[in-house]
Protein backbone atom coordinates (compact mmCIF):
# COMPACT_ATOMS: atom_id res chain seq x y z
CA UNK A 1 0.00 0.00 0.00
CA UNK A 2 2.54 2.41 0.97
CA UNK A 3 4.87 2.14 -2.14
CA UNK A 4 3.80 5.02 -3.92
CA UNK A 5 4.51 7.09 -0.80
CA UNK A 6 0.73 7.35 -0.08
CA UNK A 7 0.76 6.39 3.47
CA UNK A 8 3.45 9.23 4.38
CA UNK A 9 1.75 11.81 2.33
CA UNK A 10 -1.39 11.30 4.30
CA UNK A 11 0.86 11.73 7.31
CA UNK A 12 2.22 14.92 5.82
CA UNK A 13 -1.71 16.79 5.73
CA UNK A 14 -2.05 15.79 9.77
CA UNK A 15 0.11 19.48 9.82
CA UNK A 16 0.04 20.31 13.13
CA UNK A 17 1.17 17.01 14.27
CA UNK A 18 4.62 17.60 14.70
CA UNK A 19 4.37 21.25 16.38
CA UNK A 20 6.16 21.16 19.73
CA UNK A 21 5.85 24.22 22.58
CA UNK A 22 9.27 26.11 22.51
CA UNK A 23 11.92 23.84 24.39
CA UNK A 24 12.82 25.40 28.25
CA UNK A 25 9.97 27.39 27.90
CA UNK A 26 7.34 27.92 30.85
CA UNK A 27 3.87 26.59 30.23
CA UNK A 28 0.45 27.11 31.25
CA UNK A 29 -2.69 25.37 29.47
CA UNK A 30 -5.94 27.41 30.18
CA UNK A 31 -9.43 25.07 29.97
CA UNK A 32 -12.14 27.51 29.69
CA UNK A 33 -15.94 26.05 29.77
CA UNK A 34 -18.22 26.11 26.50
CA UNK A 35 -20.85 28.70 27.01
CA UNK A 36 -21.28 28.18 30.30
CA UNK A 37 -22.73 31.78 30.69
CA UNK A 38 -26.01 29.62 28.82
CA UNK A 39 -25.81 25.85 30.66
CA UNK A 40 -25.05 27.47 34.24
CA UNK A 41 -28.43 29.80 33.87
CA UNK A 42 -30.41 26.52 34.61
CA UNK A 43 -28.62 24.46 36.75
CA UNK A 44 -26.45 27.42 39.36
CA UNK A 45 -27.09 30.05 41.36
CA UNK A 46 -26.05 33.47 40.24
CA UNK A 47 -23.84 35.39 39.94
CA UNK A 48 -21.38 32.67 42.28
CA UNK A 49 -22.55 28.92 43.41
CA UNK A 50 -20.95 27.15 45.77
CA UNK A 51 -21.12 24.07 44.25
CA UNK A 52 -19.98 25.09 40.61
CA UNK A 53 -17.15 26.21 42.58
CA UNK A 54 -16.07 23.08 43.88
CA UNK A 55 -16.71 21.56 40.83
CA UNK A 56 -14.32 23.62 39.09
CA UNK A 57 -11.77 23.21 42.06
CA UNK A 58 -12.06 19.06 41.34
CA UNK A 59 -11.55 19.67 37.80
CA UNK A 60 -8.65 21.56 38.40
CA UNK A 61 -7.02 19.11 40.74
CA UNK A 62 -7.90 16.17 37.82
CA UNK A 63 -6.02 18.75 35.54
CA UNK A 64 -2.88 18.72 38.08
CA UNK A 65 -3.08 15.09 38.87
CA UNK A 66 -3.01 13.60 35.15
CA UNK A 67 -1.20 16.20 33.65
CA UNK A 68 1.89 16.21 36.34
CA UNK A 69 1.30 20.08 36.64
CA UNK A 70 2.92 22.18 39.56
CA UNK A 71 0.03 24.96 39.99
CA UNK A 72 -3.40 25.05 39.29
CA UNK A 73 -5.39 28.26 39.58
CA UNK A 74 -9.02 28.46 38.77
CA UNK A 75 -11.80 31.63 38.69
CA UNK A 76 -15.45 31.96 37.04
CA UNK A 77 -15.55 28.86 34.45
CA UNK A 78 -11.71 28.73 33.60
CA UNK A 79 -8.76 26.96 34.76
CA UNK A 80 -4.79 27.87 34.16
CA UNK A 81 -2.18 24.92 35.00
CA UNK A 82 1.79 25.72 35.20
CA UNK A 83 4.47 23.34 34.23
CA UNK A 84 8.57 23.61 34.38
CA UNK A 85 10.94 24.81 31.97
CA UNK A 86 11.56 21.06 32.11
CA UNK A 87 7.98 19.70 31.68
CA UNK A 88 8.11 17.11 28.24
CA UNK A 89 4.64 14.96 29.00
CA UNK A 90 3.72 14.32 25.22
CA UNK A 91 6.70 14.87 23.79
CA UNK A 92 5.78 18.92 24.02
CA UNK A 93 3.40 18.15 21.49
CA UNK A 94 1.04 20.71 20.89
CA UNK A 95 -2.40 18.99 19.63
CA UNK A 96 -1.84 16.22 22.50
CA UNK A 97 -1.41 19.16 25.28
CA UNK A 98 -4.46 20.78 23.89
CA UNK A 99 -6.71 18.49 23.37
CA UNK A 100 -5.94 15.74 26.21
CA UNK A 101 -6.21 18.85 28.76
CA UNK A 102 -9.83 20.05 27.20
CA UNK A 103 -10.85 16.00 27.63
CA UNK A 104 -9.78 15.66 31.21
CA UNK A 105 -11.61 18.79 31.94
CA UNK A 106 -14.91 18.19 30.38
CA UNK A 107 -14.66 14.32 31.48
CA UNK A 108 -14.16 15.00 35.41
CA UNK A 109 -16.80 18.27 35.53
CA UNK A 110 -19.16 16.18 33.29
CA UNK A 111 -18.92 12.94 35.59
CA UNK A 112 -19.17 14.76 38.76
CA UNK A 113 -21.73 16.74 37.85
CA UNK A 114 -23.22 14.49 35.89
CA UNK A 115 -24.28 17.15 33.40
CA UNK A 116 -22.53 16.77 29.99
CA UNK A 117 -20.10 20.06 29.38
CA UNK A 118 -17.07 20.90 27.20
CA UNK A 119 -14.15 22.84 27.67
CA UNK A 120 -11.70 24.37 25.40
CA UNK A 121 -8.19 24.55 25.68
CA UNK A 122 -5.21 27.14 25.13
CA UNK A 123 -1.26 27.35 25.57
CA UNK A 124 0.35 29.97 27.21
CA UNK A 125 4.56 29.80 26.96
CA UNK A 126 6.54 32.04 29.17
CA UNK A 127 10.34 33.23 28.67
CA UNK A 128 10.79 33.50 32.32
CA UNK A 129 9.63 33.33 35.87
CA UNK A 130 8.30 36.95 35.97
CA UNK A 131 6.02 36.43 32.73
CA UNK A 132 4.49 33.42 34.87
CA UNK A 133 4.10 35.97 37.64
CA UNK A 134 2.51 38.67 35.44
CA UNK A 135 0.52 35.63 33.84
CA UNK A 136 -1.17 35.02 37.38
CA UNK A 137 -1.62 38.49 38.28
CA UNK A 138 -3.36 39.07 34.79
CA UNK A 139 -6.08 36.00 35.54
CA UNK A 140 -6.86 37.32 39.12
CA UNK A 141 -7.40 40.65 37.95
CA UNK A 142 -9.65 38.80 35.35
CA UNK A 143 -11.29 37.37 38.22
CA UNK A 144 -11.99 40.41 40.24
CA UNK A 145 -13.37 42.38 36.83
CA UNK A 146 -16.22 39.60 36.47
CA UNK A 147 -17.03 39.18 39.97
CA UNK A 148 -17.89 42.82 40.17
CA UNK A 149 -19.80 42.75 36.57
CA UNK A 150 -21.19 39.56 37.66
CA UNK A 151 -22.92 40.63 40.59
CA UNK A 152 -24.01 44.17 39.39
CA UNK A 153 -25.29 42.34 36.12
CA UNK A 154 -27.42 40.09 38.33
CA UNK A 155 -28.18 43.48 41.08
CA UNK A 156 -29.30 45.52 37.39
CA UNK A 157 -31.38 42.23 36.29
CA UNK A 158 -33.06 42.13 39.36
CA UNK A 159 -33.95 45.52 39.56
CA UNK A 160 -35.97 45.34 36.48
CA UNK A 161 -32.85 46.25 33.61
CA UNK A 162 -33.02 44.46 30.08
CA UNK A 163 -30.19 42.34 29.45
CA UNK A 164 -29.28 45.21 26.71
CA UNK A 165 -29.58 47.73 29.11
CA UNK A 166 -27.53 46.20 32.08
CA UNK A 167 -24.66 45.26 29.70
CA UNK A 168 -25.03 48.63 28.27
CA UNK A 169 -24.42 50.40 32.09
CA UNK A 170 -21.74 48.11 32.77
CA UNK A 171 -19.65 49.00 29.84
CA UNK A 172 -19.62 52.44 30.63
CA UNK A 173 -19.48 52.77 34.16
CA UNK A 174 -16.38 52.97 36.30
CA UNK A 175 -15.48 50.57 39.00
CA UNK A 176 -16.32 52.85 41.75
CA UNK A 177 -20.00 53.37 40.25
CA UNK A 178 -20.05 49.73 40.49
CA UNK A 179 -19.43 49.39 44.08
CA UNK A 180 -21.11 51.56 45.03
CA UNK A 181 -24.35 50.39 43.29
CA UNK A 182 -23.46 47.22 44.90
CA UNK A 183 -23.42 48.71 48.74
CA UNK A 184 -26.70 51.00 48.16
CA UNK A 185 -27.96 47.40 47.63
CA UNK A 186 -26.32 45.81 50.99
CA UNK A 187 -23.21 44.16 49.75
CA UNK A 188 -19.78 45.37 50.57
CA UNK A 189 -17.69 43.70 47.27
CA UNK A 190 -14.69 43.32 49.24
CA UNK A 191 -16.21 41.25 51.92
CA UNK A 192 -17.68 38.81 49.16
CA UNK A 193 -16.13 35.17 49.88
CA UNK A 194 -12.60 35.46 48.40
CA UNK A 195 -12.59 32.66 45.99
CA UNK A 196 -15.81 34.71 44.10
CA UNK A 197 -13.24 37.93 43.67
CA UNK A 198 -9.84 36.60 43.79
CA UNK A 199 -10.06 33.07 42.07
CA UNK A 200 -8.18 29.60 44.06
CA UNK A 201 -4.90 27.57 43.69
CA UNK A 202 -4.45 24.33 44.12
CA UNK A 203 -0.65 22.80 44.67
CA UNK A 204 1.08 20.28 46.04
CA UNK A 205 2.18 19.76 48.96
CA UNK A 206 4.65 17.07 51.23
CA UNK A 207 3.24 15.67 54.36
CA UNK A 208 4.50 12.46 56.87
CA UNK A 209 2.31 8.82 56.94
CA UNK A 210 2.75 6.30 59.04
CA UNK A 211 3.42 3.22 56.96
CA UNK A 212 3.40 -0.53 58.50
CA UNK A 213 6.95 -3.02 57.30
CA UNK A 214 5.98 -5.82 57.44
CA UNK A 215 9.37 -7.52 57.25
CA UNK A 216 11.15 -5.32 59.50
CA UNK A 217 7.80 -5.45 61.74
CA UNK A 218 7.99 -1.78 62.14
CA UNK A 219 6.25 1.17 61.72
CA UNK A 220 7.94 3.85 59.58
CA UNK A 221 7.46 7.94 58.37
CA UNK A 222 7.46 8.00 54.69
CA UNK A 223 6.84 11.15 52.70
CA UNK A 224 3.62 11.57 50.58
CA UNK A 225 2.29 14.45 48.08
CA UNK A 226 -1.38 15.85 48.52
CA UNK A 227 -3.33 18.59 46.79
CA UNK A 228 -3.52 22.04 48.79
CA UNK A 229 -6.01 23.87 48.19
CA UNK A 230 -5.72 28.02 48.49
CA UNK A 231 -9.16 29.52 49.08
CA UNK A 232 -7.73 32.77 50.53
CA UNK A 233 -5.50 33.73 47.73
CA UNK A 234 -3.53 36.55 48.64
CA UNK A 235 -3.65 39.70 46.22
CA UNK A 236 -0.55 42.39 44.74
CA UNK A 237 3.04 41.66 46.48
CA UNK A 238 1.72 38.81 48.95
CA UNK A 239 0.61 36.96 45.54
CA UNK A 240 3.79 37.33 43.76
CA UNK A 241 5.44 35.95 47.10
CA UNK A 242 3.06 33.42 46.94
CA UNK A 243 4.10 32.15 43.60
CA UNK A 244 7.67 32.33 43.73
CA UNK A 245 7.69 28.87 45.78
CA UNK A 246 6.72 27.25 42.14
CA UNK A 247 9.02 28.77 40.32
CA UNK A 248 12.47 28.47 42.07
CA UNK A 249 13.75 25.28 39.67
CA UNK A 250 14.41 27.78 36.95
N1 LIG B 1 -24.54 30.84 37.65
C1 LIG B 1 -23.22 30.83 37.70
N2 LIG B 1 -22.53 31.11 36.57
C2 LIG B 1 -21.18 31.12 36.63
C3 LIG B 1 -20.47 30.85 37.82
N3 LIG B 1 -19.14 30.97 37.56
C4 LIG B 1 -19.03 31.26 36.24
N4 LIG B 1 -20.26 31.37 35.69
C5 LIG B 1 -20.63 31.71 34.29
O1 LIG B 1 -19.55 31.41 33.44
C6 LIG B 1 -19.37 32.50 32.52
C7 LIG B 1 -17.95 32.50 32.04
O2 LIG B 1 -17.74 33.47 31.08
P1 LIG B 1 -17.23 33.16 29.61
O3 LIG B 1 -16.27 32.02 29.60
O4 LIG B 1 -16.74 34.46 29.07
O5 LIG B 1 -18.57 32.80 28.85
P2 LIG B 1 -19.02 31.47 28.10
O6 LIG B 1 -20.49 31.53 27.93
O7 LIG B 1 -18.46 30.28 28.80
O8 LIG B 1 -18.38 31.66 26.65
P3 LIG B 1 -17.18 30.85 25.94
O9 LIG B 1 -16.16 30.53 27.00
O10 LIG B 1 -16.65 31.77 24.90
O11 LIG B 1 -17.80 29.61 25.35
C8 LIG B 1 -19.79 33.72 33.33
O12 LIG B 1 -20.20 34.75 32.50
C9 LIG B 1 -20.92 33.20 34.17
O13 LIG B 1 -22.13 33.34 33.45
C10 LIG B 1 -21.21 30.55 39.01
O14 LIG B 1 -20.67 30.29 40.11
N5 LIG B 1 -22.59 30.55 38.89
MG1 LIG C 1 -16.43 30.00 29.10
Amino acid sequence: MDSDGFEERMHELEYFHSLRLLPSAWVIIRVDGRSFSQFTKSHFEKPFDVEFHKLMVQTAAALLEELHGIYAYTESDEISVLFPPSWELFDRSLEKIVSISASIASAKFTHASQIVVSFDSRVWLGVNSSQVIDYFRWRQADATRCALNGWCYWMLRKSGETARKATKILDSETVAFKKELLFQNGINFNELPAWQHRGVGLYWEEYQKQNYNPIEEEETLVTRHRIKLQENMPIKDEHTEFLRRFLNIE
